[in-house]
């Protein structure tokens, strides 16, 4: 899959992406990223990519043009890419979640619009950009750190990105339910022990024991998540067994 970040920052974008999992998917050729900075798209002698917004009001506008071109020149990079989207970064956008991202994680090519200043001509937005998306109700300085959010959190569910160890199926929030805990030596830290079950070698009590204590953790740290999900008749018992077992290490 190919990523394609429209932003006045590249280096911000490369520099991050090139670490970790996504440095490496990069490195592999399994993932691509380009970057297009709207400043080499501009004609004029100061490379102006903001203007002052109509109507007045503090602060500046991502100029039309330098964005136009600058996505052009994206598009125009993969001719072959059939399932191409482009999305604007944004506090209005749709908020993202797993399932939306597991949504596209089958695009040729995903273009991120990562603005700055105060926004985007609205024009840009509404003639060119598909969707909208929002990291949640809150503003960043810029929509660098969500595109990087989204090529870290995509790349991650492509085929070969992570080893069978680490299978995104294994991640938090892949189920509809919070990851359970994790244990690491020593056995003893700050009074606590390892839960007993960990030490037992039996695969299919640990199976169990996670899956309640996935169950539990989504309970108390998220209730709402649960209301939209149907629980198994044996999800619902672990549950309870759960709740039972918080009331009594309680006492
Ligand atoms: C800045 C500002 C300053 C004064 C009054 C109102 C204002 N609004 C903004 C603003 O929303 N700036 C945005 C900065 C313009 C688009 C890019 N920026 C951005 C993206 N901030 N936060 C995001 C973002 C993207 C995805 N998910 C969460 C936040």
């Amino acid at each position: 899959m190919r990523f394609d970040v429209l932003t006045i920052f590249p280096e911000m974008v490369l520099n991050s992406a090139m670490n970790g999992v996504t440095g490496r998917a990069i490195e592999n050729g399994l993932v691509q990223l380009s970057v297009w900075n709207p400043r080499e798209y501009t004609s004029d002698k100061h490379k102006t990519v903001d203007d002052r917004p109509y109507g007045g009001g503090p602060g500046m506008l991502m100029k039309y043009q330098p964005l136009k071109d600058a996505l052009d020149s994206a598009k125009c990079s993969s001719i072959a890419a059939e399932n191409v989207k482009v999305v604007y970064l944004s506090p209005q956008g749709k908020p993202i979640t797993q399932q939306l991202l597991n949504e596209n994680a089958g695009l040729d090519q995903l273009i991120l619009v990562a603005g700055r200043y105060e926004g985007l001509d609205e024009r840009f937005i509404l003639s060119e950009c598909q969707e909208e998306w929002s990291l949640g109700d809150f503003v960043i300085s810029g929509g660098e750190l969500a595109a990087l959010v989204i090529v870290d959190a995509i790349s991650r569910l492509l085929p070969g990105v992570l080893g069978d160890e680490d299978s995104a199926q294994q991640d938090s929030h892949m189920n509809g339910l919070l990851d359970c805990p994790h244990y690491t030596r020593p056995e003893i830290v700050a009074e606590k022990q390892v839960p007993a079950v960990l030490l037992s070698g039996n695969h299919k009590e640990i199976k169990q024991w996670r899956l309640k204590q996935s169950l539990g953790y989504t309970w108390l740290k998220r209730p709402d998540l649960l209301l939209g999900k149907e629980l198994t008749a044996i999800e619902e018992s672990l549950l309870e067994e759960f709740k039972i077992e918080l009331k009594y290490k309680k006492v």
